[in-house]
């Protein structure tokens, strides 16, 4: 009778299990553990003993007889004796035996030195991970869902011999970055290139995860990496193991872990890349589970195990963010597809039925959203951080499903239309810009990561109401143009984090903390988009602008680093090889100068982490938990 002093008696959080995660109140109490195990044993003795009266009691209505004191005992022991058949001086002996022994167990530890009290607490805490781990061995067998069908899984080479060395040379930079990250940073989260090891974040809680290697496993294989592809593979196969207490962000993990997985999975068609996104979607589940419905949909950041979910602290108040509630959709529609279950569908659908009911300031989405209230929170919208990923979802909710997914596709075009209305505005200079709207004020600044819309407006061109694809295709075009500014402004001809259009400034920045350079790959997205559509050769000339300027002032032995300030011709690094450089900008360049045969765009659907997922023809498939759809 030991784990009652060292589990929780709700059962359902597990606190002992990591030193790392130490911003949860449980986990410094657990540091003290061994401090208060004397109070503990005390209480084991109480609670053993009212274990043992539930336990041997046949019902609810006899729980409150028994409670009824020892006037009433001789009724309640008539009760019980008829009921069970049990003889009720045995429940005594039985009750008054397990009362005995845990005094004993108790006495016998307050004989036990320090040292071999926080041994055994040791051994607890590695038995209980044990059977965790056990548990989560065996994976569950999968229903035969039919593959998608996968086409243009090609080599992509270009018929021009300059276009291909340039190819050639983006294949040598994610060589050079993942045999880095290889050497220096194995199984740990991302590498830093300069201190050659492991590094992490917070995103990614404190457990080693691997996480470049599952955001650029598909990478690897699309570029022919054959050797490094199955190390990566191998790695997944033998040490990506979710029995961990993690405290992860449920978005992070879904489009880089989940969405690299399933691009893994249907490019290579190898099961273990759908069994190990199927074992950690189940994990993220139980953010969805609380009982309150809303605070339950927008709880984003997660432990694992415990299942216990909360809000980043900075947010808001504790608000839930746009970007983060609404980037799900296509990698749980694809989970709900390969394992029949709805639950995934169901709880993306529930989402946008919450906020399809909501009033929306001025058609615009806040970036905030308070999950106890149901209400918005400050009336902040953005195309770039917060925001962004919400819209881009929206119209690849419509793509991904064959175009059958009307209200995603009505949804966006309602949104983009109060963007643009609102926030997208052209400065005295003639570029076109995505401003911040704040409280009915709009800040004429640009984020780095809100130049991925150039994109997306070209890739929604088509389709879009009212005959506006050309619209949307110039403004596309805009938007990469202002972009390119952006880079073309600085000293590296690397972007910075937010630019300005204001006070006589365009398109640069001007506080500090926002000239830096994290290897984002959001404006070599929109040059890969603007090329698929319109073939203009100045996208690449543009992206192979870039990718120069990455290799000349980012590179260091150790892989690639950061520049924290653009506009310096003697820039110090930030010591991070992110891994969205390997998932995202190099494989956006590499697709850049590929041929359109490699991934054609009305077959496949980049999730916002690049992870390419095959269309379903929902036309044809009935997802469990869904209607048929309508065409
Ligand atoms: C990526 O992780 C994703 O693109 C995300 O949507 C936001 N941006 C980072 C890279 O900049």
């Amino acid at each position: 009778m030991t784990t009652p002093a060292l589990l929780p008696l709700s059962g359902r959080r597990i606190p002992t299990l990591s030193p790392g995660a130490s911003s949860f109140p449980h986990h410094r109490a657990t540091l003290r553990l061994s401090e208060k195990f004397i109070l503990l044993l005390i209480l084991s003795a109480f609670i053993t003993l009212c274990f043992g009266a539930f336990f041997f009691l046949p019902d609810n209505s006899k729980h409150k007889r028994f409670d009824l004191g020892l006037e009433d005992r001789a009724s309640t022991e008539d009760t019980m004796s008829t009921d069970t058949g049990k003889d009720p001086q045995n429940l005594r002996d039985k009750i008054r035996a397990d009362h005995e022994r845990a005094l004993q167990e108790a006495k016998e530890k307050l004989r036990k030195s320090r040292e071999e009290l926080k041994a055994e607490i040791q051994t607890e805490k590695n038995k209980v991970m044990e059977d965790l781990k056990k548990k989560d061995v065996g994976p569950k067998p999968l229903p035969p869902v039919p593959m998608p069908k996968v086409v243009g899984v090609s080599d992509g080479e270009p018929p021009e011999p300059d276009v291909k060395e340039k190819r050639d040379k983006i294949r040598e930079m994610m060589k050079h970055a993942w045999d880095s990250y290889r050497q220096y940073g194995w199984g740990h989260n991302e590498l830093k290139p300069i201190a050659k090891k492991g590094h992490s974040t917070n995103i990614f809680g404190s457990s080693q995860l691997g996480a470049t290697i599952v955001d650029a496993v598909d990478t690897l294989y699309i570029m022919g990496l054959h050797e490094e592809f199955k190390d990566g593979q191998e790695w997944i196969e033998q040490n990506l193991d979710f029995s961990v207490n993690a405290e992860v962000s449920v978005f992070e993990v879904n489009i880089r872990f989940i969405g690299g997985l399933l691009a893994a999975y249907y490019l290579s068609g190898q099961e273990v890349f759908k069994l190990k996104a199927v074992q950690l979607a189940e994990k993220l589940l139980p953010a969805f589970n609380t009982p309150h419905c809303l605070i339950s949909l927008f709880l984003f950041v997660l432990v694992f195990f415990s299942g216990v979910g909360r809000n980043w602290g900075w947010a808001s108040a504790g608000s839930s963010i746009l970007a983060e509630f609404g980037t799900l959709h296509m990698e749980f529609v694809h989970l709900t597809y390969l394992t029949g279950n709805p639950a995934y569908y169901q709880k993306v659908m529930h989402i946008r039925k919450l906020l399809a009911k909501m009033d929306r300031p001025n058609g615009l989405y806040p970036n905030y959203l308070n999950p106890r209230t149901g209400r918005w929170g400050q009336h902040h919208t953005s195309v770039g951080g917060l925001g962004d990923s919400f819209y881009e979802y929206l119209l690849k909710a419509w793509l991904m499903s064959d175009k059958t997914d009307t209200e995603a596709r009505k949804t966006y075009d309602d949104a983009i239309e109060a963007i643009e209305r609102h926030l997208i505005r052209k400065s005295n200079g003639g570029l076109t810009f995505i401003g911040e709207w704040k409280n009915g004020h709009l800040e004429r600044k640009m984020g780095h990561l809100a130049c991925f819309a150039g994109g997306m407006f070209a890739l929604g061109a088509d389709g879009s109401p009212d005959d506006k694809a050309g619209h949307y295709l110039q403004l596309g075009a805009e938007i990469a143009h202002t972009c390119h500014e952006s880079y073309d402004r600085t000293v590296l001809k690397l972007g910075p984090e937010a630019f300005k259009f204001d006070s006589g400034l365009e398109a640069v920045a001007v506080r500090q903390n926002e000239k830096y350079y994290i290897l984002r790959p959001e404006v070599i997205e929109t040059y890969w988009y603007m090329w698929r559509f319109t073939h203009d050769p100045k996208y690449r000339q543009w992206g192979w602008e870039a990718a120069q300027a990455i290799d000349k002032y980012c590179r260091v032995s150790g892989g690639f680093s950061g520049v924290k300030d653009v506009y310096s011709s003697n820039p110090t690094y930030d010591d991070v090889q992110q891994s969205f450089f390997l998932a995202e900008t190099l494989k956006y360049l590499y697709l850049l100068f590929s041929s359109d045969d490699l991934l054609p765009l009305e077959n496949w659907v980049f999730n916002t982490e690049a992870h390419p997922l095959p269309v379903l023809h929902l036309g044809n498939i009935t997802l469990p938990g869904s209607e048929p759809a309508q065409r």
